[in-house]
């Protein structure tokens, strides 16, 4: 063996000891608030798997999870310059920057999650994925979210009277804030990482949120009453800083963008099952599940929020839309 022949076989085994990230020319890195396990944070690892093969090598993904990077709202700003490459957030921080993102950030938009991933899956998804662009972020795919409902430390809430005073938090957007004030109650804007400890410490006296989200935060332990309102369904949203998209190549950035959507249907999958087995690990810790709801006049009540946000044309005519969506 010839010294080149010895230093290149060191080095191939240094790097599959080191693991596969190491071994990418460009590891692009991602950040997602939810702990390892979570179905946005297999999707990503699943596609930085289907980028690392297709590009032979070449694009790695490596996913930061459980807010290694920080809040949301803060890893948004990062994203933006490009300190970070890749974000999988909510829609909701990203209201006060994007304006399209307001319209699925409405109270009750969709009726049914059929209809939801018609939207996103369509014409309308792809302009919001669009209108990202113009604000330093390339829109690459959309996640589920599954429906927020209230829960609390308090009482059972059965109708919005018992939302009276209640000290909520919600994710920092304005629509969200209105929301809770149209309902009667104390909007608390938070990062999601401060939830559970200012549920603890009676800051709030409770939040709203999905199953999986309700169960991995652990939020269930402080706040046992759940009720099933289902007011929200914010679709979820992977974007790319576009700092970092303009470093590659046109083929590359195809095959990022590929990847992503095939990281959706096996989100979706694991979205189902993290759904059901979230919901049966709260119940049988003791969580106390309000299903008897009238949902009715939670949605008359959102009229102000409507009439409040949606005032451009651009904004009526995709709430139009969405609304006519079959
Ligand atoms: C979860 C979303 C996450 C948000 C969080 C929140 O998946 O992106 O940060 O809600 O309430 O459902 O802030």
């Amino acid at each position: 063996m010839t010294f080149l022949k010895m230093a290149k076989a060191a080095l191939l085994a240094s790097v599959l000891m080191t693991g596969s990230a190491l071994a990418c020319e460009t590891t692009l890195r991602s950040s997602d608030t939810h702990p390892d396990g979570y179905p946005t944070v297999e999707a990503v690892k699943a596609m930085g798997k289907m980028l690392e093969e297709r590009t032979k090598g070449k694009l790695c993904i490596e996913v930061f999870h459980s807010a290694q990077l920080g809040q949301e709202k803060d890893t948004i700003e990062q994203t933006k310059f490009g300190v970070i490459d890749m974000n999988r957030v909510s829609m909701g921080p990203f209201n006060n920057l994007v304006e399209e993102t307001k319209v699925v950030s409405l109270p009750f938009i969709f009726r049914s999650t059929d209809h939801m991933h018609k939207v996103m899956d369509g014409p309308i998804g792809e302009e919001i994925l669009k209108a990202f662009e113009p604000h330093g972020f390339v829109g690459l795919a959309f996640f589920d979210g599954g429906s927020r409902s209230f829960y609390n430390s308090k009482k059972p809430i059965t109708s919005i009277d018992d939302l009276k005073g209640m000290k909520v938090r919600v994710m920092q957007s304005d629509i969200f804030v209105d929301m809770m004030t149209a309902l009667g109650a104390n909007a608390t804007p938070m990062p999601y990482g401060e939830v559970y400890s200012s549920i603890q410490t009676g800051v709030i006296d409770g939040a709203e949120n999905n199953w999986p989200s309700y169960e991995s935060s652990g939020h269930f332990e402080v706040a046992r009453y759940y009720t099933l309102n289902q007011h929200l369904m914010v679709p979820e949203v992977l974007v790319m800083s576009k700092a970092s998209w303009d470093k590659l190549s046109p083929e590359d950035q195809a095959t990022v963008s590929q990847a992503a959507r095939d990281a959706v249907p096996v989100m979706r999958k694991l979205w189902a099952e993290r759904e059901k087995a979230s919901e049966e690990k709260v119940r049988a810790a003791g969580a106390q599940v309000i299903t008897d709801i009238d949902k009715q006049p939670f949605i008359d009540a959102m009229k102000p929020v409507y009439e409040k946000h949606v005032t451009s044309d651009r904004l009526k005519d995709l709430v139009a839309r969405i609304q006519a969506t079959e």
